[in-house]
């Protein structure tokens, strides 16, 4: 099947219509996610030699994740079921998504969020879509379990990624890098907090491959931040532990579904250090242009990781999701560069300091 696209992009929901659970017209609420681009590595073949690398940047998304594309179905399919509110637990990203969209539905958001673990970029935005900002004492499992406990009983919807349209809206990152690429890629490497988007990728790939938009189907390569790796410990974590505060996570939702798209797809879910993270969060930032958050980088960290150990050849096709934009946390940027210099207004002592 050959798909072409005309026209001006209008959101992942009306771009993927027949690929997605009915929806009525008059309940779409979309930013106009999706589309993100897929770019070419530049600057790293001292690592990966004639390996294919390709950053899916979904910090170009509206509200600077990967969110916005499993928020704008969840947020709609609320809006057509009746809600008046949604609520989310959130290491920050889907926080800020879901109030963005909870904005345009015009919809009350509270999110449950944990404190002192979330980056300010997606604290000021969840304020300034106005949700109610909860910040509890605990971490991100024990909001989620609130939140579950709510919505057992009260009148919001959920809206993480337990809700199943999240991750039909997710998929469709897995449908632009085919379309993009016109096949499948060898590996997909991805950060693994709750297990939603290694979950949503392999749903993605195999329905595009049973449409025969795709031949063949990638290995997901999911990886966790060491401090918070359930899925490879075998157990769940409860004091997660990582600077990548977006994957702090103990106890993934999704954890059944992401170990069915490792062994179904022959990958790998494992673990890199935050030092391994931090070096290929400033790697995409210093060598290819692209700043991410630190949990994103955890995708790259692990591609390095499966370079050194033989696993990746060259002439592999090698997709690494950018999950978020690294304006999303200012403090985790400034922290890892050397500070400013402080020069006097003058000509002479700049031009020195520049080295001329
Ligand atoms: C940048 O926002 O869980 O494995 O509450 O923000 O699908 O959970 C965020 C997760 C990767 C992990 N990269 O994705 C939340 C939240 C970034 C993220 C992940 C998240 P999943």
């Amino acid at each position: 099947m050959q798909l072409t696209r005309k026209g001006l992009w209008a959101g992942i929901i009306n771009e993927f219509r027949e690929f997605l659970p009915e929806i009525g017209d008059d309940a779409i609420v979309t930013l106009l996610e999706g589309n993100t681009p897929l770019i070419e590595m530049a600057n790293m073949k001292d690592i990966f030699g004639d390996i294919r690398l390709l950053f899916k940047f979904e910090g170009l998304n509206p509200t600077g994740s990967f969110k916005d594309r499993g928020m704008t179905f969840a947020v709609s399919k609320a809006k057509e079921d009746g809600a008046k509110a949604v609520i989310c637990a959130s290491t920050g990203n889907t926080s800020a998504s879901a109030s963005a969209y909870a904005a345009k539905a015009g919809m009350k958001s509270y999110v449950l969020v944990p404190e002192g673990s979330v980056a300010l970029g997606k604290l000021s935005q969840a304020m300034m879509h106005g949700a109610l900002v909860l910040q509890i004492k605990g971490n991100f499992d024990e909001a989620l379990n609130i939140v579950k406990d709510i919505t057992k009983n009260y009148p919001v919807t959920m809206v993480n990624s337990i809700n199943p349209y999240r991750i039909e809206g997710q998929k469709t990152a897995a449908f632009e890098v085919a379309e993009h690429l016109g096949h499948a890629p060898t590996y997909h490497f991805l950060p693994v907090g709750n297990a939603g988007n290694i979950t949503a990728y392999w749903k993605g790939y195999k329905e595009y491959k049973d449409k025969g938009v795709i031949s063949s189907l990638p290995k997901m390569m999911g990886f966790q931040a060491e401090g918070a790796a359930p899925i490879v410990a075998g157990h769940p974590i409860e004091d997660p532990q990582t600077i990548a505060t977006a994957i702090k996570i103990g106890n993934p939702a999704s954890w059944a579904a992401a170990l069915a798209a490792r062994d179904e797809s022959v990958g790998v879910i494992d673990s890199v250090t935050d030092e391994d993270i931090l070096e290929a969060y400033k790697l995409l930032a210093g060598r290819e242009g692209l700043f991410c958050e630190p949990a994103s980088a955890a995708g790259l960290a692990g591609a390095i990781r499966m370079k050194k150990e033989g696993v990746l050849n060259d002439g592999d096709t090698v997709v690494c999701t950018l999950t978020g934009h690294g304006l999303k946390d200012p403090n985790m940027a400034i922290n890892s560069c050397p500070k400013p210099l402080k020069v006097a207004a003058d000509t002479k002592k700049i031009l020195k300091a520049m080295g001329f």
